[in-house]
């Protein structure tokens, strides 16, 4: 019977007899006429014990066939006794990355390098997986509130943010551009009736910076739904998403956080998130000043990298939660889609998590006249937002929207230092492959 390293265990309670377990040689330890190989499948990590020599190299993969035995000594509390042992693929023996050592000591450059080796390891496998698990149980809980996921091309014709972060792709006779956000069409598709959609893809930022929270193309889980009021609804909403998203990752991925709890990595309870202050971005920069002045550090202007942190920092000493809403921002620091709350104010957030922005949202301006005439002052010309201006020209709802970014939440669950930790093929300024 074909099994998986986790449910050795079970068969050898069982003493099953003729258990076949398939993965990659993870290590070998010969002891006199013994060899005890450790074998990875994708469910983790199991020890066979066959007599003799083993003949393969590290990260063969192999199929090995025995009987299933407990012994409190191997992993898991059990092992295989092969009695018969195949290669399916011999692995050449100049590994260029050490698969089975401890990644913590690891360079950032070596990991992304070697990626096809590197993601072999399981604390760095394990980070995918958490992955994997935030964008179901993300997309889990906006279906369950009658959202509606959406796909929207990546191929723009101008900016969708504002600004000139863009990476123009020739197509056909023309340029065009890649999509720094789906802002727009998720704002039509609301106003097409849909009223509630989500979308999880690739967004792409020319942006020059090489710092440990920026990449030039990373996933933007996006929000928009209508007839809000104020960007206090969408607060609301995005606790519910995180503290499910939390939840099903504490459920699912134990074993994955537990081999970065070193780090850090943790899912915060849904009270914590539920009891996340919501704070303004007056206040936000009062804290962070006080914060600043006790460290002896620089005055603060605006939310930056390090008001960012300490506002996170005063949050979980004072509120036991290291996740912020920091709402009404200022026009200036909005794009031009911003609804205003009064003359310098807007109706938007950020959620800060951890130390670093992790969303960005608000409600958004959805009447034409307004925006016909906000645009300009945004250094945006009417002409060019046609396709965008006629959404609020038929009739639109009041509607507002949020994205998170997918590798800054995973790389904050899991401790990791650099955001393109947890891209499985990071793009950055000089880095296009693997
Ligand atoms: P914004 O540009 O703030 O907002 O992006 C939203 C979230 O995306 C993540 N993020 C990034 N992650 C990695 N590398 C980057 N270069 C990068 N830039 C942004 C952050 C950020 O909070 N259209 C709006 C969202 C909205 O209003 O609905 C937008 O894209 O986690």
């Amino acid at each position: 019977m074909r099994i998986l390293a986790k449910d050795l265990r079970d068969a050898a309670e069982r003493s099953e007899k003729d258990i076949v377990l398939s993965g990659w040689i993870h290590r070998i330890r010969e002891l006199g006429a013994v060899s005890f190989i450790v074998l990875r499948d994708r469910s983790g990590l199991v020890q066979l014990v066959l007599d003799g020599k083993c003949e393969f190299t590290l990260e063969s993969v192999i199929t090995a066939r025995g009987e299933a035995a407990l012994n409190e000594k191997a992993p898991g509390g059990a092992e295989l006794r092969v009695a018969r042992i195949d290669c399916l693929s011999r692995a050449a023996a100049d590994l260029p990355f050490q698969v089975n050592g401890d990644v913590s000591k690891t360079g950032i450059e070596a990991i992304l390098d070697q990626r096809s080796l590197s993601l072999r390891n399981p604390a760095i496998s394990a980070i995918f997986r958490v992955q994997s698990t935030i964008i179901e149980a993300f997309s889990a809980y906006l279906r369950e509130h009658d959202f509606t996921e959406i796909k929207t091309s990546k191929l723009v014709s101008g900016s969708t943010e504002g600004g000139t972060n863009l990476f123009a792709v020739e197509y056909f006779d023309r340029k065009v551009y890649l999509a720094q956000s789906p802002q727009c069409y998720k704002q039509t598709l609301v106003a097409s009736g849909l009223e509630r959609v989500f979308e999880v893809a690739p967004v792409y930022r020319a942006e020059k910076h090489d710092t440990p929270r920026h990449l030039n193309e990373y996933v933007s889980l996006d929000i928009e739904m209508g007839f809000i009021e104020s960007e206090k609804e969408l607060i609301e909403l995005e606790k519910g998403v995180l503290a499910h998203i939390f939840e099903e990752v504490a459920r699912k991925n134990a074993a994955d956080l537990a081999l970065w709890v070193k780090n850090g990595a943790s899912a915060p309870g849904a009270d914590a998130v539920f009891n996340a202050p919501v704070i303004t971005y007056e206040e936000a920069l009062g804290i962070a000043n006080v914060e600043s002045a006790k460290k002896k550090g620089a005055r603060i202007f605006d939310i930056n990298p390090d008001a960012e942190r300490y506002v996170c920092d005063w949050a979980l000493r004072e509120k036991g939660v290291d996740l912020v809403f920091v709402n009404e921002f200022p026009r200036r620091h909005r794009p031009f889609y911003v609804y205003p709350l009064d003359s310098v104010r807007t109706m938007s957030f950020d959620a800060l998590f951890r130390g670093i922005e992790i969303t960005s949202g608000g409600r958004r301006q959805h009447d034409y006249d307004a925006q016909l005439e906000a645009l300009p002052r945004f250094g945006v010309k009417p002409e060019s937002m046609e396709d965008y201006l006629s959404i609020f020209k038929y009739g639109c709802p009041p509607h507002g929207g949020f994205a998170i970014g997918l590798e800054r939440l995973t790389a904050k669950i899991m401790g990791l230092a650099n955001v393109k930790e947890a891209s499985l093929f990071p793009r950055d300024r000089r880095r296009v492959t693997p």
